[in-house]
């Protein structure tokens, strides 16, 4: 972390297919932007992704860069209770969803604990994570992955196409 800015400089992986998922998505930014504890959100392009080891129609995915003085567990707290105030529903695992808020990065931290992993266990995996981290963060290192540029690289292509800007 640098030393003259507060706090940790987190990512946050956004996703929903149900409902107006784009509409949910611009929302779902500015509540996140408006988490007391969160400073400077940068968010990347919106994209259309055709779901992953998931049902339904296709996804819009982005990612959010922040920075945070809130502890890993105190912003999963706040996006969950994001998610729960855009009706997010678990009937099972993949679901189709109104808002899936992943924590993504957090630092360079490695956290296994039964609530939270992070990194993300899947994220250096898909491409709906890694292009629109890539637009934000190409060199940024995802720790015991790889270079994010390069992990995108290497992936088997996944259909995916940038809406936004
Ligand atoms: N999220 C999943 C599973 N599959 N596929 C796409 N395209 N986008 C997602 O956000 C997504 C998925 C589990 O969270
Ligand atoms: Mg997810
Ligand atoms: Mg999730």
């Amino acid at each position: 972390m640098p030393a003259n800015e507060p706090g940790a400089e987190a990512f946050v992986g956004l996703g929903a297919n149900l409902g107006d998922a784009r509409a949910t998505l611009t929302q779902a930014l500015a509540e996140l932007a408006a988490l007391p504890g969160v400073d400077s959100l940068q968010a990347s392009p919106l994209y259309r992704t055709q779901p992953v080891d998931a049902q339904g129609p296709d996804f819009i995915n982005a990612v959010a860069r922040l920075r945070t003085t809130l502890s890993p567990l105190a912003l999963l707290a706040g996006l969950q209770a994001i998610e729960a105030a855009h009706g997010r529903e678990r009937p099972y695992r993949n679901a189709p969803r109104t808002l899936d808020l992943d924590l993504l990065l957090y630092g360079e931290q490695v956290i296994g604990l039964p609530a939270l992993a992070v990194p993300h266990p899947r994220m250096h995996l898909r491409a709906f994570v890694l292009a629109p981290l890539a637009d934000l963060a190409p060199d940024l290192l995802i720790p015991g992955r790889g270079r994010v540029a390069a992990l995108l690289a290497g992936l088997d292509p996944q259909p995916l196409s940038r809406i936004d800007p």
